[in-house]
């Protein structure tokens, strides 16, 4: 079957190689303008990108979209989670202003979307994988998108025509359907957009069987403050709830049910069982079960033999390594992916002219102050990889960083492909620093909103901030009203925050004015925080 497949893809690439050879010899009209292929996994830190660190895995194609372009190594985004992201970049607008501050509010449709003026230009445009939006995309000719989170295995998929299951595990699907548009589906007589993304590396981490194997057979090192203990920091960073200790055993960490009656455990999380009884294991199906089945076991014998004599510390040590190995197993299938897209890329001919971006909808923790999740504007979850190749217009292997937000994706695109952005965009196109041209970019500071909260599971304060090169300005409130300082420079790892050291009193009036200025300046309020804490209060 699936050497059937390949042969008929390999018919279709040849056909491929052979009529864009002739399309890209030519300089005229649509032939000009760039194919821009976007590529964004969920949750994918760039602390797990070989490019950025290569402490936790190698990932070779991931790097090679940099090693042939441009690494951006303080990319980030404006409100670290799911669907905001998604809404800020599709958009080029903060939450504030599109409306999507969090993941339960429903997405405006009236809101222009970038591939609606693709489209309207004359692009062919798709999308493939995981909006989370809770309706459909607008301006694409064809999409399949996963209902919400989506699933791993034999994933549920929502197309033009209806529902449809695959078979599988969700990571190569996604790549087959984008390659499958690329090759067999699009007009190759116009450009495309082509938005391919990923559901992997999302919590609950479901690998493939052989990654799932490799992967849970190692060790990782640990993070420095994999045991913060949140001195010097402030009620939200005590009050959240994203601790390594806190991931469920069987959801989270596979520990089989059965195991843990075994080892005598009488207080786990009642949510567990439920959860791994919903989750990804319940979707497969006998074959699948009978490869898993086998892994599964070995990693319960561990725990029923280790955990009920580990110490506080050594159960959070273990934890670590079953998240860290399955997060990171996820993470190479993406890798291996996105190295078979970029190679039909190759293959056909139609690298030079494609722009390719690599990112994700925020950073996320990797044991980093004890915890994984996202939302704060602290440095993992805040950051975000941000690779881009485009053969034709970017020189290979450059890195710049240069404070650049998902908020500028939008006008990006547009820039590059020709078609004016509309006013109201808020971002800034990174077009001149793909060129290398960084003296005329005049911003030395970003702004960062985060809503959902009290959300019942992560319980991430509301928080606004204003973050430069060197300092990070924070403002928790709702339920508290708390300043917080760090000084980027001196405090890489974020562990003090100084707003009431004396030292920092002339950083900390500046830093308020310039925050008021760019509260105005993005249209952002004391009044429109109300206005959301309202519409929350009348929702619940
Ligand atoms: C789920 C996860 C959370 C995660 C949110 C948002 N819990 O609710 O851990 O923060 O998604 O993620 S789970 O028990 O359902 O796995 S986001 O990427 O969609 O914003
Ligand atoms: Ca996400």
């Amino acid at each position: 079957m699936y050497t059937k497949n390949l042969l008929i893809l390999l018919g279709f690439s040849a056909l491929i190689i052979s009529s864009s050879a002739c399309r890209n010899t030519g300089k005229a009209g649509d032939q000009d303008r760039p194919n821009i292929l976007f590529i964004m996994s969920d949750d994918h830190a760039y602390q797990a990108i070989s490019a950025y660190s290569d402490k936790l895995i190698s990932t070779p194609n991931i790097d090679r979209i940099a090693g042939e372009g441009i690494l951006f190594t303080n990319a980030c985004v404006t409100n670290s989670i799911c669907a905001p992201s998604r809404a800020t970049i599709l958009t080029g607008k903060h939450t504030h202003i599109n409306g999507k501050i969090d993941n339960s509010m429903p997405f405006d449709t009236n809101q222009v979307t970038f591939p609606q003026l693709f489209s309207q230009a004359g692009y062919e445009t798709a999308m493939f994988g995981k909006l989370h939006f809770g309706n459909n995309p607008k301006g694409v000719d064809d999409f399949m998108i996963l209902p919400g989170q989506g699933s791993y295995i034999n994933p549920r998929f929502i197309t033009p025509e209806g529902d449809t299951t695959i078979t599988g595990y969700v990571t190569d699907i996604i790549t087959d359907l984008a390659l499958n548009w690329l090759e067999e589906k699009r007009n190759p007589e116009k450009p495309f957009l082509m938005m391919y993304l990923h559901k992997a590396p999302h919590r609950a981490w479901w690998p493939n069987p052989e990654k799932f194997e490799e992967f849970s057979a190692k060790t990782f090192p640990e993070p420095a403050t994999l045991f913060d203990d949140y001195k010097n920091r402030g009620t939200a960073a005590r009050e959240a709830v994203m601790g390594i200790r806190t991931l469920l055993l069987s959801y989270d960490n596979k520990v089989l049910p059965g195991a843990i009656d075994e080892a005598g455990i009488t207080n786990d999380d009642p949510r567990n069982r439920r959860y791994f009884e919903g989750s990804d294991y319940s979707r497969m199906n006998e074959e699948q079960r009978s490869i898993y089945g086998p892994i599964l076991e070995s990693i319960s014998d561990d725990f029923k033999s280790r955990w009920p004599s580990m110490s506080e510390e050594e159960k959070r040590r273990w934890q670590y390594q079953r998240y860290i190995q399955d997060y990171l197993a996820c993470i190479s299938s993406v890798d291996d992916n996105v190295g078979r897209v970029l190679d039909y890329l190759d293959e056909s001919g139609l690298a030079g002219n494609t722009m390719v971006v690599y990112t994700s909808d925020q950073g996320f923790y990797l044991g980093e102050h004890g915890w994984f999740d996202k939302r704060f504007v602290y440095e993992e979850s805040f950051k975000t990889p941000l690779l881009i190749r485009w053969p034709n217009e970017i020189t290979p292997g450059i890195s710049n960083d240069e404070m650049v937000q998902n908020l500028d994706f939008a006008q990006t695109f547009l820039e590059a492909a020709g078609i004016e952005a509309p006013g109201d965009m808020q971002g800034k196109s990174l077009m001149p620093l793909l060129k290398g041209d960084t003296a005329g970019w005049d911003r030395d500071a970003v702004y960062y909103h985060y809503y959902e909260y009290p959300d019942g599971q992560h319980m991430v304060k509301r928080h606004y901030a204003i973050v430069t090169r060197e300092y990070k300005l924070v403002h928790f409130y709702y339920d508290v009203d708390e300043w917080e300082l760090y000084d980027r420079e001196k405090d890489l790892m974020e562990m003090n925050n100084v707003y009431k050291d004396t030292a920092y009193a002339d950083v900390v009036a500046r830093l308020h004015k310039e925050l008021d200025e760019m509260r105005l300046e993005y249209k952002d309020s004391p009044e429109l925080d109300k206005k959301f804490i309202d519409i929350y209060m009348k929702e619940e």
